[in-house]
């Protein structure tokens, strides 16, 4: 008797954190991102970490996909999770050559085309500018982040968060072209319920962005 009660003691906070954990809703967080003009700002990443919580792994076989096609990378901006398999296709009737010389994660991938899809896994925070040996015009980038709350702004320099559970993050706005230092950083409170608006404007500097195919490129065909 004594020891079934102790038992219940015991069990009862645990069924308690349970039904209260799945009673807890998920929230959303809307992300709205202008430059210091006020223009909406496209291919800004948004992420959402919970406080306190260190760097978050990818799930296993979490895959990722940058494309070659008509000489550019797409997208241009592409977040991914820590342990993301990214595969890097090429739609193109020739070869290109991917390379980074970042420290996030250096590498560089052979002269490949047709059906060859390279893989590389990131598996260290940080930003990956990507370049091709071949076309010098090509360039995106790859941004790794420690947490699964990750979305890209659009045309209309909006991005959403969704299925967040309710607490406190560190939200944060990161674009290839913001000014050095400047990692917009805002905490945040996600109930379960609702939307939580977010409204960041990013300082450009004048950055580099990916060209169209040039006549230099041309001759490297
Ligand atoms: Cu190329």
């Amino acid at each position: 008797m004594g020891t079934g009660k102790a038992i219940l003691w015991r069990v009862l906070p645990a069924v308690w954190a349970l039904t209260f954990a799945a009673a807890c809703q998920a929230g959303t967080i809307n992300a709205h991102v202008t430059t210091s003009e006020g223009e909406p700002l496209t291919a800004a990443v948004v992420t959402a970490m919970p406080m306190g919580q260190t760097a978050l792994q990818a799930k296993a076989g979490t895959k990722a996909v940058m494309v070659q096609e008509g000489k550019q990378f797409v997208p241009f901006v592409l977040p991914v999770q820590l342990g993301t398999t990214v595969e890097f296709p090429n739609h193109d009737p020739f070869r290109h050559q991917v390379y980074s010389f970042s420290p996030a994660k250096t590498f560089e991938l052979k002269l490949y085309g047709g059906s060859v899809v390279s893989t590389v896994v990131f598996d260290k925070e940080g930003i990956v500018p990507l370049g091709c040996n071949i076309h010098d015009n090509m360039l995106a980038y790859i941004y790794v982040v420690g947490t699964p709350y990750f979305s890209t702004t659009n045309d209309a320099g909006e991005s959403k968060l969704n299925q967040l559970p309710a607490g406190t993050y560190s939200v944060k706005i990161w674009h290839p072209n913001q000014k050095a230092g400047q990692g917009e950083t805002r905490i945040v409170e996600v109930t379960g319920t609702g939307n939580t608006d977010v409204t960041v404007k990013v300082e450009l500097k004048h950055g580099r962005t990916q060209r169209k195919p040039g006549a230099v490129d041309e001759t490297y065909n």
